[in-house]
């Protein structure tokens, strides 16, 4: 058993298309653990940061601006394998592609507007981890249905 944090975002379209429930509930109800959730509208120098890898890419200067744009909803799930089982709740990049039953099939037609963002690996999630929150901000909790976890 490998227990990983991951780092996931509700995009400004989630949050403003009401989606903030409905995409917490699917990490939620799939068993993973919250650590941390904040809702913030982050600063250009956060978010050219965090998509710094994409900084040549066309689509780099109005990502940055819509990421920019709105609030965001913050989080820091906990669990078993979760980096990559997060990726695929959230399902891929481009929401037409995306299955049915992710979160991008389900919710989203559009790469510009794919509602969520999640870590893609593990040194990513380490460095997402710590550019969106302050240690202090991640809580250390047990859930009582602990016990009920097997190898
Ligand atoms: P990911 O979010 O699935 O990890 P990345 O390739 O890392 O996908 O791209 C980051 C974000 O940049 C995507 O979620 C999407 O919002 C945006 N993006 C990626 N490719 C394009 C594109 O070709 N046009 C517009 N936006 C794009
Ligand atoms: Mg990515």
């Amino acid at each position: 058993m490998t227990l990983e944090r991951t780092f996931v975002a509700i995009k400004p379209d989630g949050v403003q298309r009401g989606l903030i429930a409905e995409i917490l509930g699917r990490f939620e109800t799939k068993g993973f653990k919250l650590v941390g959730l904040k809702q913030l509208t982050p600063s250009k120098e956060l978010a050219e940061k965090h998509y710094g890898v994409h900084k040549d890419r066309p689509f780099f200067s109005g990502l940055v601006d819509f990421i920019t744009s709105g609030p965001v909803i913050a989080m820091v799930w906990e669990g078993d394998g979760v980096i990559a089982s997060a990726r695929k709740l959230i399902g891929a990049t481009k929401p037409l592609e995306a299955e049915p039953g992710t979160i991008r099939g389900d919710l989203a037609v559009n790469i510009g507007r794919n509602v969520i963002h999640g870590s893609d690996g593990s040194d990513t999630a380490d460095f997402e981890i710590n550019l969106w929150f302050q240690e202090n901000e991640l809580v250390d909790w047990t859930p009582s249905d602990q016990e009920w976890r097997v190898e």
